[in-house]
């Protein structure tokens, strides 16, 4: 509905500074090689993809990058996401999906922002099972792909150098504006900034309670206001870690009792059905991690959400 064509754009992100193992800046390439944007074209989408974003030249012109306060890597993760929200700004202005593969959350400071400066009332739809809204004063870690919502939000404590040169002062997203499905791990810090904003968040106990079906359903209800209206953009951006290990096993930060296959795949095929989605990001997945044979099943996983929100349909 808000696209010009049927036209989706890959952003590959091989980028892994907003935390500390290995690898996950191999997810872009392992999701592409295993065939994804062919699979698309069978979906019926014309597919853009140039090769991935080439950070090595951003990560040559940081010389030093000392911690800033606890944050890791600010000044790398600081360019490399400035540099995918003008990416993914470029595509959504020519009409285009852009589909994001990560690579490290942290991205989605970027892809979220590229999306906003063109559906200025996107709202943002976060499956994870963590809330990746610590602050720069809040986080334990100081790796930033616990963080880019916190930006996003504009939450005290985030107008900091060197994200204070590109992302503005002023909250980009509002608090309303943003829903959560799959939460189940969660900062002390993290828990206080959700109840203090009211933001909604569907952990995993509420997908138990309602089923998932509902969970979307409320989700979609409450960006769109309580209204029987879906006529809002939505940004999605999936965490692989959102699905439980046994679905999803090579990822980052893995944590027991997510959601199914079924359960995961059934976000995308909804959110598709709205007809609103503007992006989709699918991030953290680390083939790297474990045995080759996880590495493949995260990576086939990976592509089948990708396509399930891509309008893939069981009949
Ligand atoms: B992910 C933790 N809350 O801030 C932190 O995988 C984990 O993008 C963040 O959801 C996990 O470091 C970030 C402990
Ligand atoms: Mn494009
Ligand atoms: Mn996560
Ligand atoms: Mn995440």
């Amino acid at each position: 509905r808000f696209l010009k064509e049927k036209t989706v754009a890959i952003v590959g992100c091989p980028f892994s500074g907003g935390q500390r193992r290995t690898g996950v800046d191999t997810g872009p390439h392992a999701l592409v090689s295993a065939g994804l944007p062919k699979q698309l074209e069978e979906l019926g989408w014309k597919v853009e993809f140039n090769g991935h974003q080439k950070f090595e030249e951003i990560g040559k012109t940081i010389t030093s990058d000392a911690d800033i306060g606890v944050m890791k890597q600010p000044r790398l993760v600081s360019a490399v996401t400035k540099a995918v929200a003008d990416t993914v700004e470029k595509h959504a202005r020519a009409g285009h999906l852009p589909l994001t593969l990560g690579g490290d959350h942290s991205l989605a400071l970027g892809t979220v922002s590229g999306s906003l400066r063109v559906h200025s009332d996107a709202a943002l739809i976060w499956i994870d099972a963590h809330a990746d809204i610590n602050t720069p004063e809040t986080t334990e870690t100081g790796n930033l792909h616990g963080c880019p919502v916190s930006f996003l939000l504009g939450l005290p404590g985030t107008d900091v150098e060197p994200f204070n040169s590109w992302v503005p002062a002023k909250p980009l997203l509002r608090s309303d504006s943003l829903v959560y499905i799959g939460l189940r791990d969660i900062d002390a810090g993290e828990r206080k900034i959700l109840r203090d904003n009211n933001i909604k968040a569907f952990s995993m106990h509420h997908v138990d309670k309602y089923g998932i079906g509902k969970v979307v359903e409320m989700a979609l209800d409450h960006v769109n206001g309580n209204s029987s209206r879906r006529d809002r953009p939505v940004h999605l951006s999936f965490d692989v870690d959102a699905l439980d290990p046994t679905v999803a096993p090579s990822t980052g930060t893995p944590v027991r009792g997510g959601l199914t296959f079924r359960e995961g795949h059934y976000i995308c095929e909804a959110l598709y059905e709205t007809g609103c989605l503007v992006a989709v990001d699918l991030m953290e997945v680390n083939p790297s991690l474990l045995e080759d044979r996880d590495a493949q099943q995260t990576i086939a996983v990976g592509c089948s959400l990708v396509r399930a929100a891509m309008g893939e349909t069981l009949l």
